[in-house]
């Protein structure tokens, strides 16, 4: 597939609906002179569901380590490159974002945004076909909650073992087998998704590669300025530009700050959990009480009623 060149409007492209960014997003331009545009995609998902070899079939080599293993075989975020079309495109691999130490999560998502910074131009959300687990939908949520509210906005969910689809239609065998929460999560995802064979060799790897490409090209409007920012890679730039301090101090640093977002998130969600109960607990309170006090006072009369009947028999 022969990829589209970028859109001549980047600020049109900015406003489309579809991205959901703001205009001030990215206001400079992020290539320098004479090198080519870098069209950043980071890996995501459940451990085992093929994210590796996703990575490799993009990167059309075996960067990644990539086997069948009943423990995960990616421990920490690696990035590889290579040229396609008229872009660079940098793949970034992840390790599971859910069911490791929480403390190791943090530090692998602070390496994740200094590797991937300005900001990635698409999230790839990897889960195997016919099997999106409750692993998967958390591994959902964690992301939703790591890479803020928009970053449904800027996500293409990747169906490994695309070749158990045999030519039929993906979107329809997910209408038609999947679960709620995979319709929901591809509903959030704009209906964006392609499934990926990765023991496709020759023309066949490289067209589902372009087919990818061409989604993620499309969601951004064609322009490569419009990657994906939040608090989280303002400070991964910030930080980038500071050569005084070496890569793995500041995957501390940064780690400290993913930590806190998420501590204060789950001080967040426990506050309105807690009103929520309350709310709860008020409307039945206001509710049962009068019905209560009905109820007893009607068999108080009913007792005192029939009283002087049981006196004069
Ligand atoms: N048949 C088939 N197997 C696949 C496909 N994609 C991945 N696999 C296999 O699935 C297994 C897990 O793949 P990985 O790439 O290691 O998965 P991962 O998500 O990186 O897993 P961890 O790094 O261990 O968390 C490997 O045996 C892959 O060969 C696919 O499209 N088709
Ligand atoms: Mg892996």
């Amino acid at each position: 597939m022969v990829p589209r060149k970028p859109s001549q409007d980047p600020q049109a492209a900015i406003c489309s609906p579809k991205n959901g960014l703001s205009l001030t997003s990215n206001p400079r331009p992020v290539v320098p002179a004479g090198e080519r545009p870098e069209l950043r995609v980071v890996l995501l998902g459940r451990s085992g569901a093929g994210r590796s070899a996703t990575g490799n079939t993009l990167l059309c080599q075996e960067l990644f380590e990539s086997r069948l293993a009943s423990q995960p075989v990616t421990t920490t975020c690696a990035k590889g490159r290579r040229d396609w079309g008229e872009w660079s495109v940098v793949v970034m691999d992840t390790p599971a974002i859910v069911g490791g130490s929480h403390a190791r999560c943090c530090r692998e998502i602070a390496r994740c945004a200094l590797l991937s910074a300005p900001g990635p131009h698409a999230l790839l959300l990897v889960t195997q076909l016919g099997r999106f687990t409750q692993e998967d939908e958390a591994a959902v949520q964690q992301v939703w909650r790591l890479f803020g509210s928009g970053a449904a906005g800027r996500t293409v969910v990747v169906f490994t073992r695309g070749d158990e689809l045999r030519g039929g239609s993906l979107l329809r065998y997910v209408q038609d087998t999947g679960t709620y929460a995979l319709q929901k999560l591809l509903r959030d995802c704009g209906q964006r998704c392609c499934a990926f064979d990765n023991r496709a060799t020759g023309k066949q790897k490289e067209e589902q590669v372009g087919e990818l490409l061409a989604i993620v090209l499309e969601m951004l409007g064609g322009d490569l300025n419009n990657y994906y920012r939040n608090g989280l890679y303002d400070r991964a730039e910030q930080l980038m530009e500071r050569p005084d301090i070496d890569f793995e101090k500041k995957c501390d640093l940064l780690a400290e700050d993913v930590e806190k977002q998420l501590l204060c998130q789950r001080s967040i969600a426990l506050t309105i959990n807690k009103f929520f109960c309350m709310l709860v607990q008020n409307f039945l309170c206001s509710v049962f009480r009068p019905l209560l006090l009905v109820l007893l006072l009607h068999s108080t009369e009913k007792s005192l009623g029939s009283s002087p009947r049981c006196w004069s028999s």
